[in-house]
């Protein structure tokens, strides 16, 4: 309410200056109907990633009638506090914030409220005890995600006396490692002949999953016989790919089932080729989803507190050149 007076009385000054101005003042004039958004984003760690950022930024656009403030954490939650505290300052109508991990949003989501600026979660969640902390989140269900690659395995070493898996993790203490980890871990109870062989972390970066990857097999005395290896974003996948493939393993066809989260286009591509064993999507164009919400204040009304996007996963018989056209990243 506050924010409407605000603007009408902008408006007014504005329309006043106007009678003694003209092009300038107009200008000014449009520009002051733009909604101001403050956007905290966790890096370019990823192709889902920079998918995201495209996503947010095309629907926060000027077109759409918004002022975007952008900024890119360089996957420090700090870097996120800061860039907050920022947008508090400048006053900005919502706060948009794509949180690395889960821990420590209190003070800073609190200091946001008390300066009657929304707060809108996208993608991973925050771990906050005062539900009113947000208004809204978007995202996905990430423990489902994980139980849809569990039940591959499931079916597809079902009669196997053992099953030796390594395990890449995704940024610790995230929404999307937290739940893709707890349903493989809930699945290692479920099944005494599946074996942990190694459990390392990638940090959603291929870089840091080949080096990881390598190492361990490297210092490896007896090479390790190895089923599956659940990565949990694309880009682990393709650095797990390349030390395996340094290492004189075969990757797909009989050899390690890699399974892999994300379904980007190099993902798939990957999966096609036979590379990746199964795909399963985690949708980054939430950007659409993000500025309904923002859309829905603007007209008065009261968001859904959480939705999620659907997903669906893919083995390399469902990738067509007709399937990767049709995707947007
Ligand atoms: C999932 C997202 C994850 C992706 C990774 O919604 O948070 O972060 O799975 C990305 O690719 O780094």
């Amino acid at each position: 309410m506050m924010r409407m007076i605000k603007r009408l009385f902008l408006m007014l000054i504005a329309s006043m200056l106007f009678l003694c101005a003209c092009g300038e003042t107009e200008r000014k004039v449009a520009e002051d109907n733009l909604v101001v958004i403050g956007m905290s984003q966790v890096g370019a760690e990823s192709d889902w990633r920079v998918a995201n950022s495209e996503s947010m930024k095309e629907a926060f656009s000027e077109k759409n009638g918004y002022r975007l403030l952008f900024d890119d954490a360089r996957q420090k939650q700090e870097n996120q506090f800061t860039s907050i505290r920022r947008f508090i300052q400048q006053r900005v109508d919502y706060i948009v914030v794509m949180p690395i991990s889960e821990d420590g949003w209190e003070s800073v989501l609190e200091e946001a409220r008390d300066a009657g600026i929304p707060v809108i979660v996208v993608d991973r969640r925050v771990n906050v005890g005062d539900g009113s902390l947000v208004t809204a989140h978007v995202g996905a269900d990430f423990y489902a995600e994980g139980t849809s690659a569990v039940k591959w395995i499931e079916k597809n070493y079902a009669n196997r006396d053992r099953v030796n898996i390594v395990h890449i993790r995704g940024t610790m203490g995230s929404t999307a490692q937290i739940g893709r980890t707890g349903a493989l871990t809930a699945a290692f109870r479920n099944h005494t002949n599946w074996n942990l062989i190694k459990e390392m972390d990638g940090d959603f970066t291929q870089a840091k999953t080949y080096e990881v990857m390598r190492d361990y097999l490297e210092s490896s005395s007896v090479k390790p016989v190895i089923d599956v290896v659940y990565c949990e974003n694309d880009n682990e996948a393709f650095g797990a790919i390349d030390a395996l493939e340094e290492a004189g393993y075969k990757c797909g066809d009989g050899g390690v089932a890699v399974i892999s989260f994300d379904a980007t286009h190099d993902g798939l591509v990957a999966c096609r080729d036979g590379k990746i064993a199964l795909e399963v999507e985690c949708n980054p164009l939430l950007g659409p989803l993000a500025e309904s919400v923002v859309r829905t204040m603007e007209e008065g009304g009261v968001p859904e507190k959480n939705q999620n996007v659907e997903e669906s996963i893919f083995l390399p018989e469902d990738i067509t050149d007709e399937l990767l056209e049709s995707r947007g990243y």
